[in-house]
């Protein structure tokens, strides 16, 4: 018989008896049989190649580590009119939609890097507010009723306030009227702590066509009056590309102008 007599290999070990209790064992178990949120991460866009490359550095493992079921859309501004950021949210929220049921939607702009990773991009019983502490303000506020940089709503939260406003061309005052709108429909706001919402901006200069828009100060004292009529039942573009690749879709669309 060939199998007998055999010299043991030299390299092989002996097989050990296992222990009696498992040395493998965590103990208590998370069980949960309620299905994860579907997060759609919504980033409005124009010539920001090199900090799309930052975002995109940190934020995959970080949104990983957070164990999310996520998705990252880049709406990319086509064109060189003056910049809308709140429209292209709009525009964000229903192209992510139609390639997969998302029940929740984190806005950020695309220079914001948070500094701890138990800042979930998830959404909460209430609109939040996850840039609370950011270094260009000090780490802190810049006044109460800050809800710029990065926010998630629920598919409800967002649908409540029939979405953003689409009229906003130019720098400042979009993300206040937001604020208006879920303060109108009876939302609270709801953030982290300032430490777990540190987060860092990249540094830049004004970008070309997002000036300061003059009519901001006017709009947003009307915020109630016109939203009702100016929101995502109201939005209306034009798709001119969509490209999925690895690490986010980049939705390219023609959102007109002034
Ligand atoms: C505010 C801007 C916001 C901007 C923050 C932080 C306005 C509206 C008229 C008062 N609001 O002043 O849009 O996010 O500063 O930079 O300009």
């Amino acid at each position: 018989d060939p199998g007998e007599n055999k010299e043991p290999d030299p390299g092989e070990k002996e097989l050990q008896k296992c222990q009696e209790t498992s040395p493998l064992l965590v103990g208590p178990l998370r069980v949960e049989f309620s299905s994860p949120q579907k997060v759609a991460i919504i980033i409005p866009f124009r010539n920001r190649e090199e900090h799309l490359k930052y975002w995109l550095y940190y934020l995959h493992p970080i949104l990983q580590r957070q164990q999310l079921d996520y998705g990252v859309y880049v709406i990319n501004q086509d064109g060189d009119a003056t910049f809308n950021r709140a429209k292209l949210l709009n525009v964000g929220y229903t192209e992510a939609l139609k390639e997969y049921d998302y029940d929740c939607f984190v806005f950020s702009d695309v220079d914001l890097i948070p500094m701890d990773d138990r800042n979930t991009y998830r959404c909460f019983s209430q609109p939040r507010h996850l840039s609370v502490s950011m270094d260009k303000f000090g780490f802190r506020l810049p006044y109460n009723q800050y809800f710029g940089g990065v926010s998630s709503m629920s598919k409800d939260q967002f649908l409540k306030i029939n979405g953003f406003p689409n009229n906003y061309w130019g720098w400042g005052g979009e993300d206040d009227d937001i604020f208006n709108r879920l303060s109108s429909k009876g939302m609270s706001i709801s953030r982290p702590s300032g430490d777990i919402g540190k987060c860092r901006m990249i540094r830049h200069e004004r970008d070309k066509k997002n000036e300061p828009n003059p009519q901001r100060f006017n709009r947003i004292a009307h915020t109630r009056e016109t939203m009702s009529s100016d929101g995502i039942s109201s939005l209306s573009y034009s798709l001119v590309k969509t490209e999925k690749l690895d690490l986010y879709t980049r939705i390219t669309v023609d959102v007109g102008r002034p």
